[in-house]
């Protein structure tokens, strides 16, 4: 059995759009109202999935979620009278952050041996809360093999769960057992702490993970008061490398002692406030990046475009590239309708290691499924949405119908 990291990205949905939903969420506050273009956003996503497996790694997707879903509807009991705004959640193509549809502890940390997926609940917000019954159906289907995975539901409601946005995974090799590290907010200044301590446990728990091979850290709450909603967007590991952002922790020191204690080997990447600002950090993305073992063993980062285009960050990476540090190669990507909402590169995906010999072929990307995916959403994603037209029942239709071809072409009918 062969362990290797499968990214599942989310696949964007047809009703991709910019409502405004996520307070704390600086990119997507900032966007909302304007028009969005789901299919240039589906491209741009499929286009990251395809260079990331060129690159010779494996690659998954996970397909966007039933909208408007009339489930969540007919819960908030929706008439003529609704808020727009909730009306808007209905239809928000969110799950495409597949970062935040589960927590993954591989198969060689837990107990059973097995590979743990709990389902995140997403109670901060009403748009992100509706999506976790269609994520498990999901990932029970994608997952169905109990021998090599167990899919848990979410952990109760009263505690927010955010997913793998919050966890970070170090180890030798991906097939190695690792050190997992959760990370929860307590405070944010006007902005919610989506991630609860307590629900990090509980999923530590479920995992049957090593008390001794885990740890809970708090995140910097002037991190999220600058707009690092979940602890992806400040900081990102990947196997002995850690990166990360100067002020991404409350206890900064203490949490490298920790980690460095429990893990010799670990290398931490740490950019200076000084020479990258929280502020520019948040706004590009930086962190937001897939930090990726490449086949020959060399460490890439694949960085938003925004990052790219920043001369701040450019420098810092320039001089990160010169000197002899853990990360080698850095990858940038256009994935501008995502960032838009907020969402980057690392958002988008889902990492699970696993034996993909185990895993649902259908979910896997093959060059040829690459183009079947690019076909239907060349013909029947919309071009654009202008968010306040959600609602229209000739959108619907559009927005359906489209999924429908999507899974048809799939033969995904399990998901209709
Ligand atoms: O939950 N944006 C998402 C972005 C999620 C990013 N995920 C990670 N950091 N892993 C969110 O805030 C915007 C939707 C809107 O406003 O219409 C939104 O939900």
């Amino acid at each position: 059995m062969t362990l290797v990291e499968i990214n599942f990205d989310g696949l964007v949905g047809p009703s991709h759009n910019y409502a405004g939903l996520s307070l704390g969420n600086l990119a997507a506050t900032a966007h909302a109202g304007e028009i969005s273009y789901p299919r240039a956003a589906a491209l741009q996503g499929l286009a990251k999935m395809q260079g990331n497996m060129e690159l010779g790694l494996p690659q998954g997707f996970f397909l966007p979620l039933p909208r408007p879903n009339h489930r969540f509807l007919t819960q908030i009991a929706a008439d003529g009278n609704t808020d727009h705004g909730l009306i808007a959640a209905a239809w928000s193509a969110s799950s495409m952050w597949t970062a935040n549809a589960a927590t993954v502890s591989p198969g060689p940390d837990t107990r059973d041996g097995r590979c743990h997926l709990t389902t995140a609940n997403l109670v901060t917000m009403p748009h992100r809360y509706q999506e976790w019954p269609d994520t498990a159906r999901q990932l029970r289907l994608a997952f169905a093999d109990e021998a090599h995975f167990a899919v848990h539901d979410p952990v109760p409601a009263c505690f927010g769960d955010e997913g793998a946005a919050n966890h970070m995974r170090m180890c030798r090799t991906h097939g190695d057992a690792g050190l997992e590290i959760f990370v929860y907010g307590r405070r944010g200044g006007p902005f919610p702490a989506r991630q609860h301590e307590q629900a990090s446990r509980i999923v530590a728990r479920a995992h049957g993970l090593n008390p001794d091979a885990v740890l809970f850290v708090e995140q910097n709450p002037d991190a999220i008061t600058a707009g690092a909603f979940h602890n992806d967007v400040v900081a990102v590991a990947n196997e002995r490398v850690l990166f990360t952002h100067e002020l991404a922790f409350a206890d900064p020191e203490g949490t490298y002692a920790a980690i460095r204690e429990k893990m010799p080997e670990a290398e931490i990447v740490i950019v200076p406030a000084s020479a990258v600002s929280l502020q520019e950090a948040i706004r590009t993305y930086l962190f937001n990046a897939q930090l990726l073992t490449l086949p020959t063993g060399e460490i890439a980062l694949v960085i938003p475009m925004e990052a790219h285009e920043s001369p701040t960050v450019r420098g810092w990476l320039d001089n990160m590239l010169a000197g002899n540090g853990p990360i080698r190669r850095v990858i940038p990507v256009d994935v501008k309708q995502s960032m838009a909402n907020g969402g980057g590169p690392a958002c988008l995906r889902l990492r699970v290691v696993a034996d993909p010999q185990a895993v649902d072929p259908r979910f896997l990307l093959t060059p040829a499924k690459v183009q079947t995916i690019a076909s239907v959403v060349e013909e029947w994603w919309p071009a654009q949405i202008d968010p306040a037209t959600l609602g229209s029942t000739t959108l619907e239709h559009e927005v359906a119908t489209a999924r429908l071809r999507l899974i048809e072409a799939l033969d995904l009918a399990d998901l209709a």
